[in-house]
Order: structure tokens, then C-alpha cells, then sequence
């Protein structure tokens, strides 16, 4: 490709590929080109995928049209949405063969990097890999979206794990509804292992815990004022806890943490009905306890499969996924409306003002919604 013909930019998965490849615009002749609008926006229409070619494409495992397929259930445009339904819809007898893991625990406690050393591992079984974060502060910060690129460098770039980041809140739900869409599709997609990252600070691993089938807490050692300022709560979902950067000088320290965490466990109600959570040592930059956490992982699945404990969650779960759409659905529709718009700010004013009680305002908004 002589200088004067190269692309402006390629994708750098595939800089051979046609279609990524953004050429500079074509000189006829000299004459500069017109561009009418009415002739790219139909254009562009016409190259939106139709919902068949998503879900052709997702079935035969085509990388790019699975990211447009998230993107569409990603998009917090209203147009998209009935879209994105009608997709899962036909993708959803083709899902739920995965492994579904989550992983919390707090900032710096090394999530990613497993992610990366254990994904990697998996990816050498011959396993495909699908990893996807929740990222509870990312619509406030932007995200660790670069951070975790940049962390997970090498299972990025393994073809046979796909990485999506985060994605943003918008106003037709959460990041849960989002992220569990997105596993669905994945699992369409003929993925074997779906990783769930998130940051263990609030509500987010409890969204992630009724998502997923094993969830794990990865922790730091110099236990005792982290044993103490952590909430039961957490360690009362987990079906393992993983004392991590078990290497080096930290070594020792991290078996007695290890120690310490498994009293806690024995004392706690099992996560998992019929499975009693231990606590295990790992290192990501040595691969140490790597292969243990996935033996136990299979472990878990096996005996939750043959006592049906596995198929009963996933019930409860796909029965606990119509409330929390129905939550989304309400707050949607009730905030949209437009007598409720109308006269929100209005009531609003007045409540602030210590003119009318919050009770009182929200019960006029009520009646304006109902009445139409
Ligand atoms: N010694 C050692 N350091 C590690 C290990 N795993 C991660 N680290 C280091 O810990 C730091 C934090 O790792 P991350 O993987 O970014 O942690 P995280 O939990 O994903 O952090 P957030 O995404 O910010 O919540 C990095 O500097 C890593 O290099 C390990 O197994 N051993
Ligand atoms: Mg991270």
C-alpha cells in the first residue's frame, strides 16, 4: 500500500479486514466531493444489521457481530430497545450453558489481574472465555475501562476470550439489566466461562450474586482490621474466598489469613445450599492456586448439578430477573410520562419550600400518571 493510499485508522485486531479499515475519502478527478446528507443517513440505516444477521452472527461466534449485538442491549437509545428484545428473545433457547462466575472484592485487591492470569489459564484448556464488568462508579468516574484494558493485556488479546467493558447507566435500567444481557448473548455465542467483575463496594455484588452460579471474594492478607471492618453480609454470599497475592514475602501471611478467613466460613450460613465455602491462597503473577480454584469451581458445579441445587438458583434467579425489570419498567415509564414531567419541577419547588409534603406531592404524580 503506497504512502499517499494507507488507511487513517484500522482496527488493530484486524488491519487486513475491509470493513475496518477507514480509508481517506475518494478525489474524483480533482473535483471535491459532495456529500448529501439524506444520501449517508439512509445509507447508514441501510448498514444497521438487521436482527437476523445479529443473531446469525452471534451463533456462528462472529466477534464483531456479538459486540454490536451488546452494543444494541447496551444502547440507552428508546428505538433500540424493542430491537434489542426481539434479538434476545430468539437468542435466549441458545443461552445458559455457561459457567456464570463473579468476582468482588475491594479496589487494588487484584480482580483484573486474576481475571487476566485466570482467564489466560482457562483460554489454555481450551476454554472461550467471555469477561464482562460491573462497574458501579463508572457513569461518576469513566470508568477503569483503560485501566482494565491495559491489565488484562494478554487475555485481550487471546482469541479465544472476549472482554467487554462496563457499561453506562441509562434510562432503560441499570448496569445489571445491561451486564445480564449481555451474558446471554455470550452464551449464544458458544462461550464456555463467563467472568463478572465488580468492585465490591455496595450493591453491586448482590446485583451479582442473583446473576451468577459461583461467586468468589478475592482479599488481601493483613486480615485483622479488614475481618473486622468487613461486612458478614459479603462474605455470606461467597462460595470461596480467595486470599489473593499469596506470593513473595507475602506468602506465609496470606496462609495465616487464609487460616483466620476459613474459621469465619464455618461459622456463616453456606452461600450455596449443600456446599460449604472455603477459603483458598492464590497469585496471579506466579499462577499459584490457579488450577485449585478452578477444581474447585468444577467441583461446585458438578455436586450442584446432580443435587439440582445448580438448576433451582438459576430458576430463582430467571423468576427474580422479571422483578427487577418490572422495577426498571415502572421508574421508566413513570418519569417519562408527561403529565408526570409536567409537573414534577413545579411540586418539587413546593416541597422544597415546606409548602407540601413529599407524601402529598408524590400522591398528585401518582394520580397523574394512573389517570392516562
Ligand atoms: N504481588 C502481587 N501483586 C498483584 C497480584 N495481582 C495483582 N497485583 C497487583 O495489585 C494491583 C491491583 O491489581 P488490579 O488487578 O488492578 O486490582 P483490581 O481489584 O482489579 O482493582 P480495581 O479494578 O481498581 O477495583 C496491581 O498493581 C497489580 O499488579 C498478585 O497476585 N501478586
Ligand atoms: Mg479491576
Amino acid at each position: 500500500m503506497s504512502e499517499d493510499r494507507k488507511p487513517e485508522w484500522s482496527d488493530p485486531n484486524e488491519p487486513e479486514k475491509f470493513s475496518s479499515i477507514i480509508k481517506r475519502g475518494l478525489e474524483l478527478e480533482g473535483q471535491p466531493v459532495t456529500i448529501d446528507r439524506n444520501t449517508v443517513y439512509k445509507k447508514r440505516k441501510s448498514m444497521e444489521p438487521t436482527i437476523e444477521a445479529l443473531v446469525d452472527g452471534v451463533l456462528s461466534g462472529n466477534r464483531g457481530q456479538l459486540a454490536r449485538a451488546i452494543t444494541l442491549v447496551e444502547s440507552n437509545a428508546e428505538q433500540h430497545f424493542h430491537k434489542a428484545q426481539e434479538l434476545l428473545q430468539k437468542l435466549l433457547v441458545h443461552s445458559g450453558k455457561a459457567v456464570r462466575i463473579g468476582i468482588t472484592g475491594v479496589p487494588g485487591a487484584g480482580k483484573s489481574t486474576f481475571i487476566e492470569a485466570f482467564g489466560t489459564y482457562l483460554c489454555d484448556l481450551g476454554l472461550r472465555v467471555a469477561v464482562l464488568a460491573i462497574d458501579p462508579s463508572s457513569s461518576l468516574s469513566g470508568g477503569s475501562i483503560l485501566g482494565d484494558k491495559t491489565r488484562m493485556e494478554k487475555l485481550s488479546r487471546n482469541p479465544r476470550a472476549f472482554i467487554r467493558p462496563s457499561p453506562t447507566a441509562g434510562k432503560l435500567g441499570g448496569v445489571h439489566r445491561k451486564t445480564r444481557e449481555a451474558m446471554l448473548i455470550c452464551e449464544a455465542a458458544g462461550f464456555d466461562v463467563i467472568l463478572i467483575e465488580t468492585v465490591g463496594v455496595g450493591q453491586s455484588e448482590v446485583i451479582i450474586r442473583d446473576m451468577v452460579d459461583f461467586f468468589m471474594l478475592l482479599v488481601l492478607t493483613g486480615a485483622g482490621d479488614e475481618l473486622q471492618g468487613m461486612k458478614k453480609g459479603i462474605m455470606e454470599l461467597a462460595d470461596a474466598v480467595l486470599v489473593h497475592k499469596a506470593d513473595g514475602a507475602n506468602k506465609e501471611k496470606a496462609e495465616l489469613t487464609r487460616k483466620e478467613y476459613g474459621r469465619i466460613l464455618h461459622f456463616l450460613q453456606p452461600a450455596t445450599k449443600g456446599w460449604s465455602s472455603k477459603a483458598y491462597t492464590c497469585s496471579s503473577l506466579t499462577g499459584e492456586g490457579i488450577r485449585e480454584i478452578w477444581d474447585v469451581i468444577r467441583d461446585f458445579e458438578a455436586k450442584g448439578k446432580s443435587s439440582g441445587v445448580f438448576a433451582e438458583r438459576r430458576k430463582g434467579q430467571q423468576r427474580d430477573w422479571i422483578y427487577s425489570l418490572i422495577t426498571d419498567q415502572l421508574h421508566y415509564s413513570f418519569f417519562h410520562h408527561p403529565g408526570v414531567k409536567s409537573k414534577l419541577p413545579q411540586l418539587e419547588n413546593e416541597v422544597m419550600a415546606g409548602e407540601k409534603t413529599a407524601a402529598t406531592a408524590v400522591e398528585i404524580l401518582f394520580k397523574t400518571f394512573l389517570q392516562n
